[in-house]
């Protein structure tokens, strides 16, 4: 495909919305890229869940905590992930990529092997085939972990407004949900680790510094 697909993963609060916009800028801003990015005809930013119509209305069910009296189950949740997910990919992101853009991702099937899998615990053979059935086998091109204490981004995250069905599971949750991106960021050399305690300026500068590698890497393929 010709566009490049960028996913940034990690936990609560991590920054990855603020990251998303301020990369996002700097490449459509930037006068020294222009060349190198003509190849590509825009830049998309797109979540998970949400990045499409049947997606906001699976994010609704899945994060608000007073749109269902019952609970969701663990196995129920993983399925409406999987859902937003292959709803996503073949409605927005394969389009995107087809067409030359650069995707901006907030979150994509690390997330799942993170908080379904690691953080409750269901099977992560068949969170890998399920991520297949729902991705047809697209991977990134290039993921970042914004990589950040869990403590402090669920404060900043608690700090930006009330806590959504996720951020409400306890702090064993997400502490399993940090372990399962430190195992992913060991096995796999596409994600690359960004130390997201720094100032937002400084975490963008990491960001922008692979980018640029990156950009020059792809100018031929
Ligand atoms: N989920 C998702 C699953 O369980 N399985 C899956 O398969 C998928 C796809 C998504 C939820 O769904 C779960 C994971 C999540 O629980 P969401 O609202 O999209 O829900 O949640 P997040 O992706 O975690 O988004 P957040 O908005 O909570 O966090 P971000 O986007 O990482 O952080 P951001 O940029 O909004 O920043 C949070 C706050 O911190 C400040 C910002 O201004 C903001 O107030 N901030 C900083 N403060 C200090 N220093 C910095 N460097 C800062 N950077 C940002």
């Amino acid at each position: 495909m010709i566009g490049k697909f960028i996913v940034f993963e990690g936990v609560e609060g991590g920054g990855k919305t603020t990251q998303i916009e301020l990369l996002r800028d700097w490449l459509l801003g930037k006068e020294e890229l222009r060349q190198i990015l003509s190849k590509y005809i825009n830049v998309v930013i797109t979540r998970e869940p949400g990045g499409t119509q049947l997606g906001k209305a699976l994010r609704k069910l899945l994060l608000s905590s007073d749109v269902l009296a019952e609970k969701i189950q663990n196995t129920s949740e993983l399925l409406l992930y999987a859902a937003d997910r292959a709803q996503h990919v073949e409605a927005l992101i394969k389009p995107c990529l087809e067409r030359g853009a650069i995707v901006l991702c907030d979150r994509f099937i690390d997330s799942t092997i993170a908080y379904q899998g690691y953080g409750h615990g269901l099977d992560l053979e068949l969170i890998q085939q399920l991520n297949y059935i729902a991705t047809g086998g697209l991977k990134s091109d290039l993921t970042f972990w914004l990589d950040l204490d869990v403590e402090i981004g669920l404060s900043r995250a608690k700090n930006r407004g009330n806590f959504d069905r996720m951020e409400r599971a306890n702090i064993e949750f997400h502490r399993r949900v940090q372990q399962g991106y430190q195992e992913l960021a060991k096995n796999n050399s596409l994600i690359v680790r960004i130390d997201a305690n720094l100032t937002r300026e400084k975490v963008q500068q990491q960001i922008q510094e692979i980018i640029m590698q990156k950009l020059v890497e792809w100018r031929y393929n």
